[in-house]
């Protein structure tokens, strides 16, 4: 038998901001004070509109909701690495990185509401709408970060993806296609350790989901995705590198889903509460405010105003949701096909006929 060697590898992992908010200065990425609050507020706004939401939801005044909760460092921090007109790929709990890329948040409710015109992209930003289809997102990326890289345009696309999704053929396919043809594609795997109930460790045999891309061909990297600064840092990277020409990237940020999985879950029936405290330690935002009250970036007005603000631009969002004409039942027969299929033709009729 013959030993064919090939390359061994390693994983990089990036944590710039620890958990008791102490910054390893060798490793900061290029901030300013007003990036730096940014970001903060930013993550504020996120969390104060997934609490309300989910109280929304429970008031019965939404449908349904998926929330952000712990992963606002992942999401905030990574979207902010983007240009407007790059491409975003959301899944449904990409909540933060839509509010960072401009989708107003009254649309947003007007999704979870049941209303698909809440996935309209405001015509600065290339928004694509959420997918709920666990994967698909990564085959419409790819094909956009393709794109990018055949017409030399200088966009990039950005995906975002849970732990689970990385066992679909649609991630590993979207994987293999960035690598043969070096897409202007970054993955983002937000690895919140679960899909529904199912457990990080059940999920794949890899020591880590960065690894994956090395089989593809292209880089991996681990961050803690707990870490905005961590993460902004190797997203910029990524999509400076994919502008650039020079291919995708894979990022793991390695986080926690610090609630349900949706309004219809109950994660205390598969998970120890005691892993929840000790996540809770490691929360993003606490760690940024002790970083930035030690930088003297943020004192109790500047951190009361923030709160405030986020609040009311909350409050205004659902009140407007509240105001908005219903969407036309009609839509969901005529928008589904170009020419409208026997079947549903007739339950067309059906219907308008019930209305009569
Ligand atoms: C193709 C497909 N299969 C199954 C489901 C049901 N489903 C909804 S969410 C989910 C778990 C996904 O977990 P993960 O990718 O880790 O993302 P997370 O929800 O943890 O953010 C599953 C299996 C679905 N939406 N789509």
């Amino acid at each position: 038998m013959v030993k064919k060697v090939l390359k061994t590898f390693e994983i990089d992992y990036l944590q710039v901001l620890d958990e008791h908010g102490k910054v390893d200065e060798s490793l900061m990425p290029k901030v300013t004070d007003d990036d730096l609050k940014k970001l903060y507020e930013n993550m504020i706004l996120v969390r104060t509109f997934d609490k309300k939401a989910f109280s929304l939801q429970r008031q019965g005044r939404i449908g349904t909701y998926l929330e952000v909760r712990g992963q606002e460092a992942s999401q905030v921090g990574s979207t902010y690495a983007m240009k407007d007109k790059d491409w975003l790929f959301p899944m449904y709990r990409s909540t933060g990185a839509l509010i960072v890329r401009g989708q107003p948040m009254t649309r947003m409710l007007q999704y979870w509401g049941g209303d698909e015109r809440g996935l309209i992209s405001p015509d600065e930003f290339n928004n694509f709408p959420i997918a709920i289809p666990v994967g698909t997102q990564a085959l419409h990326a790819l094909g956009a970060g393709w794109a990018s890289k055949l017409t030399g345009d200088g966009l990039v696309s950005v995906v975002y993806l849970g732990d689970g999704a990385t066992s679909k053929e649609d991630f590993m396919s979207a994987m293999n296609f960035a690598g043969v043809y070096n897409a202007a594609t970054v993955f983002i795997v937000e690895n919140n350790q679960f899909a529904i109930s199912t457990h990080r460790d059940e999920q794949t045999g890899s020591e880590t989901i960065a690894q994956k891309a090395i089989a593809f061909g292209f880089e991996g990297i681990q961050v803690d995705g707990n870490d905005v600064l961590a993460v902004y840092k190797v997203t910029k990277d990524a999509v400076d590198k994919a502008r650039r020409g020079d291919g995708p990237t894979l990022i793991e940020c390695y986080t926690y889903r610090m609630g349900d999985h949706s309004t219809s879950d109950d994660a205390a029936r598969y998970r120890d509460q005691k892993e929840v405290e000790e996540w809770a330690k490691k929360d993003p935002i606490d760690r940024m405010e002790k970083f930035m009250t030690e930088k003297g970036l943020l004192d109790d007005t500047y951190k009361d105003k923030v709160q405030a603000d986020s609040t009311a631009a909350v409050k205004e969002a659902i009140d407007a949701y509240e105001k908005v004409e219903p969407a036309n039942p009609e839509d969901i027969f005529t928008y589904m096909y170009a020419e409208m299929p026997t079947q549903l033709k007739e339950q067309f009729e059906e219907y308008k006929e019930s209305k009569k």
